[in-house]
């Protein structure tokens, strides 16, 4: 007989970052958030992608036995990490006022900008630099009807451009040096530790403008400091190796990687990102274009977790870090944020790998090839 009452199966109505960690927010709170109801993201444990890195990277090393979680934050609503920081930043910018926003981009942002635009009833401006930036990328920002310009420079240029604008017009600058964007991303650490219960020994991620390691760090720092987790992870990051200024020390005049979206030659918040690695006692590595390849066809071969090219490069610093001896995972617990996803960029992902076979339409000729 059916019941009169829903059975309570433990889920929670969830209504986005702000509504969830509002007293953590540090923006204005007196209008309704911008939000598409981004975040609670799935923490996966991924023990058959652990096995395979230990195998593949280390296989005689006792260093390598580590529990891995991915932290899928492609299941966010415009498919990254970046609609964190966006329902706080969008947010904001109608609370102080604004009808415009305007970014530089290398994809995501652009996109998770025009849909939280939209959403806001703003117009929304982005730069993207000039046959650098994914599919799936352009086809977002286009349909959430942003005014979508090619720049003939690369994304340090953009951001350069947009930051001047700001100053000549009456115009929300929505990167992430705006810090409700930091204030929105540094959610995730909080959603870490309310599933495990604790921060987990290391956090790794891929890092192009640096502003997620940033505020991933403020937000361990901040659930520690209110004795809601015991200890702070040490922070892995990973830039691609055309592309790694913060691994070599200087700015990289024309940065060049098939990981588009950390096609970043001079990172807005490399100081706060030096600092957290420092302070985390952390690590950061450059990975060629190969190893990260490598790592994204395993991930989604292995797990079916389905990431875009930049977002396996985290994995594939952890990898390479583990080969180098440079980390000693035995028995630590690993979470590496995946930022965003495979669908993204689909020419990348059809480029390279076994085409469809083609058969006539008939159960003989089906049974031949499986
Ligand atoms: C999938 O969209 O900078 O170190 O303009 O799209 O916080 O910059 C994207 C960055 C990692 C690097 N993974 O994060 C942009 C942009 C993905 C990204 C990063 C980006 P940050």
């Amino acid at each position: 007989m059916a019941q009169s009452s829903r059975p309570d199966r433990g889920a929670k109505i969830w209504n986005g970052v702000i509504a969830n960690y509002r007293e953590r927010i540090e923006i204005t709170h007196d209008i309704a958030p911008v939000t598409l109801l981004e975040g609670n993201t799935p923490l996966v444990p991924a023990p058959r992608l652990a096995h395979w890195i230990a195998q593949e990277f280390a296989p005689a090393s006792k260093n390598a036995d580590f529990e891995l979680f991915i932290k899928y934050e492609a299941a966010n609503p415009t498919g990254s990490f970046k609609d964190r920081g966006m329902t706080t930043a969008m947010t904001q910018a109608v609370a102080d006022g604004a009808k415009t926003v305007i970014c530089a981009s290398t994809g995501n942002t652009a996109a998770s900008a025009a849909a939280y635009a939209a959403r806001a009833g703003l117009k929304c401006v982005v730069l993207v630099p000039d046959g650098k930036i994914a599919a799936g990328k352009l086809a977002g920002a286009l349909s959430y009807g942003a005014q979508v310009i090619s720049i003939d420079g690369n994304f340090d240029d953009g951001l350069r451009m947009v930051r001047e604008a700001t100053e000549h017009a009456p115009i929300a600058l929505v990167n992430s040096i705006n810090p409700a964007r930091v204030q929105g991303q540094k959610t995730a650490s909080f959603e870490i530790i309310d599933v495990l219960g604790d921060a987990p020994d290391w956090l790794c991620l891929p890092v192009g403008n640096a502003g997620n390691i940033t505020s991933y760090w403020l937000g361990f720092k901040e659930y520690h400091r209110d004795g809601l987790a015991s200890k702070l992870p040490q922070l892995l990051g990973a830039q691609a190796a055309g592309s790694a200024p913060i691994v070599l020390g200087h700015i990289v005049k024309n940065p060049d990687t098939i990981a588009t979206a950390i096609r970043i030659g001079n990172p807005a918040r490399w100081h706060e990102a030096s600092a957290a690695l420092d302070e985390s006692d952390g690590h950061i590595c450059a990975v060629p274009d190969e190893a990260i390849l490598h790592m994204y066809r395993n991930i989604a071969k292995i797990e079916g977790i389905f990431c875009e090219p930049s977002s396996a490069t985290g994995l594939a610093g952890l990898a390479r870090s583990l080969r180098e001896s440079m980390v000693d995972l035995h028995g630590k617990r690993v979470v590496c944020v995946l930022t965003g996803h495979g669908l993204k960029d689909p020419d990348t992902a059809i480029k390279g790998i076994a085409a469809p076979i083609m058969i006539e339409a008939n159960i003989t000729a089906l049974l031949k090839v499986i």
